[in-house]
């Protein structure tokens, strides 16, 4: 049973009026939400780790300047979520605190390993292209800032799909060692990119009510079919070859069937026990912890300026 304002609101959703951050809302839209935008700004900055790990080692000028360009991207969206969350009455320093303690999550894709260059591309490639496939219905999502933010980072998520499948196409194109290589970060990072929707349908617990809500606009079976008819032939014209057996072009639903990821194997990751979990909560935290001195000295200059004003 709805209250008068609840259905109020849900007619305002149901017409597609963006939801701002002074108007009225259930709490659970605004927990949803927060738990959202939160664990989306959450996996921009930690998403940084595995790219960030190979600028230091990119073959080119040119393709350590790109990465370097495509890494600060990713602090930017990050930002720019953790900014929609704050319209939702949560701070920064709590969010960042829920991270740092396990209590939110990330996303599962960050917790496998970048073991070379090849890596690099199939990230762009197929975990920036999983991004955008997720993220361009999320442009007409209900809340405001979330919305606009997303208009933004998808240009620029893009861009990065782009430049991960460029360096596929050198390397698919290059010597059979390249190739090889090529072809193996493919099969490490292809059933990885797919759990990144989330869990079938009939697992996802959230969906039913996001999307009523219009916080969600596609179920996470709906989006991950999407992806992988997309990539499929992305990936031929590559000349390389999707690691599933199953793969087969269904005419009648003219799409892909294909194998499910292993959802052991993903239900394990988000529990924090994935190949890189604790590597990466480690370097989040020890750069918390490392920005100390620069929050307190921030914090002691604005009280002093305070203070003069007062004076
Ligand atoms: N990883 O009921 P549902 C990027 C959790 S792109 C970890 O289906 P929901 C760009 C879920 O939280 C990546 N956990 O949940 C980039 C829930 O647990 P909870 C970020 C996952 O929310 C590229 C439980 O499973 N994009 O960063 C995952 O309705 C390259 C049940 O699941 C976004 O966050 C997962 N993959 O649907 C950066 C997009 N999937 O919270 C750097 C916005 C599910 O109750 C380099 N988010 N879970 O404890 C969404 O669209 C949704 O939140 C879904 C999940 C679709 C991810």
């Amino acid at each position: 049973e709805m209250s008068p304002q609840e259905q109020a609101f849900q007619d305002r959703v149901d017409k597609g009026e963006k939801i701002e951050p002074k108007d009225w809302m259930p709490e659970g839209y605004r927990k949803t939400l927060v738990r959202q935008i939160g664990q989306h700004a959450h996996s921009e900055i930690v998403g940084q780790l595995p790219e960030g790990n190979w600028i230091t080692r990119a073959p080119t000028l040119e393709r350590k300047a790109i990465l370097l360009a495509k890494v600060q991207d990713e602090a930017g969206h990050g930002l720019y979520l953790y900014s929609a969350a704050e319209t939702l009455g949560v701070s920064r320093d709590e969010l960042l605190d829920k991270l740092h303690s396990g209590k939110m999550k990330y996303s599962s894709i960050f917790n496998y390993p970048t073991l070379n260059w090849a890596d690099i591309g199939a990230v762009g490639w197929l975990v920036d292209g999983a991004a955008i496939m997720n993220q361009v219905p999320l442009q007409r999502t209900s809340y405001g800032p979330y919305s606009r933010a997303m208009i933004r980072i998808c240009k620029e998520e893009s861009f990065h799909q782009r430049q991960g499948y460029a360096i596929m196409m050198k390397m698919a194109q290059g010597t059979p060692d390249q190739k090889n290589m090529a072809q193996d970060a493919l099969n490490r990072f292809w059933f990885p990119s797919l759990m990144m929707f989330g869990p079938s349908d009939k697992d996802s617990v959230h969906s039913a009510q996001s999307m009523a809500w219009k916080i969600k606009i596609n179920t996470n079976d709906e989006l991950r079919q999407k992806f992988v008819n997309e990539t499929v032939p992305q990936a031929k014209y590559l000349g390389l070859t999707v690691p599933d057996e199953k793969l087969e072009w269904n005419e009648e639903k003219q799409g892909y069937d294909f194998s499910e990821p292993d959802w052991s194997e993903f239900f394990e990751v988000i529990k924090g026990n994935g190949p890189c979990n604790r590597e990466r909560m480690d370097a989040r935290v020890k750069a918390w912890e490392d920005g100390e001195w620069f929050r307190d000295g921030l914090n002691a200059y604005a009280d002093k300026a305070a203070d003069r004003r007062k004076a």
